[in-house]
């Protein structure tokens, strides 16, 4: 019996793609280079899955596009605002992700930023390496401490808690806006406080943490006038997707010093950056690692096993992502 055949647009670990060879007929992307629309058409000519990760645009453009054989878009990663959901249950494709396994992964790096902004890490490091450095005073280079501080966590979903549960054992103070209040249980071990108003949250805290989905009701949720609400003292930190922060406007505001820092793993245009972002020094920048760990992206890569599989076993993939139309 021949094996179904599934399109991978990226390269993948090698455990994965070992694994994904030997179960179905897979069309691997052995260069690793971001496919073209035709491209990735004519590749699907025949298959029954495609495999995209946050690099690939699966707008309704191209999902309108596929051959009728796609009957699966099993994506390698947790957000999906790549993908048009609705275009795809239009043609009645079932799509998934890969949520959990990179929660804890996410969230350490969101720690890290969290504390390598106010400590003003990279900025001393790049000074050591350039021979800059003169000597120890009591004044130099002095930062912010964390401890004590408030930390406003904008979306507590499993990411969110994740973060609030690190910051905790630093003694920061959770604060929290989230579509609905979570469980009574949940903010009483985050010891954490709930903001319906997004707007009075921003305007009280000292750290701020990204950690909602980008959906069309998230995109540029931090304009120019919420940015405008946040202290002068306040760091903000995004590790979940650029387009939630307008990042001309965050640039400006952290160039004229109304905004103190920010750490920023994800970015509106990846993989460009705001060129006002890479000049400034109160600005710590990652190249979208969030998830990037040997153990997650192959958590990541079972997860999307598993989809396939039970999908193609006629039963609903686990992590089956449900669209109301
Ligand atoms: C992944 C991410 O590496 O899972 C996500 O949503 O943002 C990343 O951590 C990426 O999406 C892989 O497709």
């Amino acid at each position: 019996m021949s094996k179904p055949i599934v399109v991978v647009t990226r390269r993948l670990p090698a455990p994965v793609e070992t694994r994904m060879m030997e179960l179905f007929d897979s069309r691997l992307n052995a260069d690793d280079t971001q496919l073209s629309v035709e491209q990735m058409i004519s590749l699907c000519d025949g298959a029954e899955i495609l495999v995209p990760t946050v690099t690939d645009k699966i707008n309704s453009e191209l999902i309108n596009q596929l051959p009728d054989s796609i009957k699966m878009i099993a994506n390698f990663g947790v957000g999906v605002d790549h993908i048009d959901l609705d275009a795809a249950a239009h043609r009645d494709i079932v799509v998934t992700n890969t949520p959990g396994v990179l929660t804890d992964d996410t969230a350490d790096l969101t720690i890290a930023l969290l504390l390598a902004v106010p400590r003003r890490l990279t900025e001393g490091s790049r000074l050591a390496r350039t021979g800059a450095w003169e000597g120890w005073t009591p004044t130099f280079m002095m930062g912010h401490r964390v401890t004590g501080k408030r930390l406003g966590v904008i979306g507590m979903g499993r990411i969110g808690q994740a973060v609030a549960k690190r910051a905790r054992a630093f003694d920061i103070q959770i604060h929290y806006h989230n579509r609905r209040r979570v469980h009574e249980d949940i903010e009483a071990d985050l010891e954490a406080t709930y903001w319906k108003s997004l707007d009075q949250m921003l305007a009280h805290m000292d750290l701020v943490s990204i950690n909602c989905p980008q959906t069309p009701e998230t995109h540029h949720l931090l304009n120019a006038q919420r940015l405008d609400l946040l202290q002068s003292h306040a760091v903000i930190v995004n590790t979940a997707r650029g387009g939630i922060i307008d990042e001309a406007a965050l640039a400006e505001r952290l160039e004229s010093g109304a905004i103190a820092g920010a750490g920023l793993d994800v970015y509106e245009n990846e993989p460009e950056i705001h060129p006002k972002l890479i000049e400034l020094d109160n600005v710590v920048l990652a190249p979208h690692l969030g998830s990037a760990t040997h153990e997650g992206r192959l958590a990541m890569g079972k997860k999307v096993v598993i989809n396939i599989q039970t999908f193609l076993d006629g039963r609903t993939p686990p992590d089956r992502i449900l669209t109301t139309i």
